[in-house]
């Protein structure tokens, strides 16, 4: 007969870590991350419990103070990294997922409004998330501040067909590509496209961003660049106006994207 006389049980559980996965909750998760302005703090709240009816009142009452992109950056965006944390740690699932990435497009929207644009444009980019890729949020806040920085901006959406990607790049002939892969199933349909640009003499520099990528896989196909956060993009882009390939733009990566 076996006998359980002498286990240490509290040893067991805890190398299967399941004492730490007790320990996280979304309020410990909140008292770590949250900032502690507390008009920014409401908004990220707003995400993080999902409460897509409050996240409107909370950021009018913050742009009453705060800067359209810092509620972005430093409320919404901040409430969304608390959900990350909670779905890697799997307290969160797909459920509360989606229903905190929807509080965070209605505050992104309204929050857009506040951004003074219609000045003349400083350049065209097209910008899409990866064929099968249904993650849009980081590259919705990048548009935001491509915008807010004087660029236009055709935003093709989420899951764009690389051949759609393509066409629309051989048709409005922007200055700037981006991609956007959060899954590492998807970030290859960069390379592919293009491939496909470089076969029409498109050389157009294409910007790898994401977090499936990495500057390394990013700066392993022609036309690559890469950028690692939204508020990249805007310098870098300036350096594209400014004349830089992207060769030159791979070169000069540190000192372009320093402080951003
Ligand atoms: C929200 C989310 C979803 C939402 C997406 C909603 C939406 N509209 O985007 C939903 C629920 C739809 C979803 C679905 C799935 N998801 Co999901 N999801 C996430 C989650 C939790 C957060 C992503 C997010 O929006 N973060 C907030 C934003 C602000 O951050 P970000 O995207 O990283 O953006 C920053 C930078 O990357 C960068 N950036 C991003 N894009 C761009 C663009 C440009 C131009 C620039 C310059 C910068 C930039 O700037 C931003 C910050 O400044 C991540 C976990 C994680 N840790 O990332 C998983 C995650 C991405 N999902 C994952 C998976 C597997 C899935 C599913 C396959 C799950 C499933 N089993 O069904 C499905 C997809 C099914 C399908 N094929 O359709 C995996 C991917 C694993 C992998 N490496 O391949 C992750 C990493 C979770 C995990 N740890 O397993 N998901």
């Amino acid at each position: 007969m076996v006998s359980h006389k002498g286990v240490d049980y509290t040893k067991i559980l805890k190398r299967y870590d399941v004492e730490a996965q007790n320990e996280t909750t979304p309020e410990s998760v909140a008292k770590k991350m949250l900032p502690s302005d507390p008009t920014l703090k409401k908004v990220a709240e707003t995400v993080l419990y999902m409460k897509f009816k409050d996240v409107g009142p909370a950021v009018t009452e913050a742009l009453k103070t705060v800067k359209p992109l810092s509620v972005i950056n430093d409320g919404l965006v901040v409430g969304m990294e608390c959900v990350a944390k909670l779905y890697a740690e799997h307290i969160y699932y797909l459920p509360e997922i989606m229903m905190a990435a929807k509080t965070m497009e209605i505050g992104i929207a309204i929050a857009e409004k506040q951004i003074p644009g219609g000045r003349e444009t400083k350049g065209l980019v097209v910008m899409h998330a990866a064929e099968g890729d249904p993650h849009d949020i980081g590259k919705n806040i990048a548009a935001v501040m491509m915008r807010s920085s004087g660029y236009s901006v055709i935003d093709m959406g989420k899951d764009v067909a690389v051949t759609d990607v393509v066409a629309e790049v051989v048709k409005s002939k922007p200055m700037l590509i981006t991609g956007t892969a959060l899954m590492t199933t998807t970030m290859t349909a960069f390379p592919h496209a293009a491939e496909q640009l470089r076969g029409k003499g498109i050389n157009t520099p294409f910007m790898a961003a994401g977090g499936a990528v990495n500057r390394d896989f990013a700066e392993s196909f022609d036309l690559g660049i890469y950028s690692e956060k939204a508020p990249q993009t805007p310098p870098i882009a300036d350096k594209i106006k400014a004349g830089y390939d992207w060769r030159k733009i791979r070169e000069e990566w540190d000192n372009i994207v320093g402080g951003a």
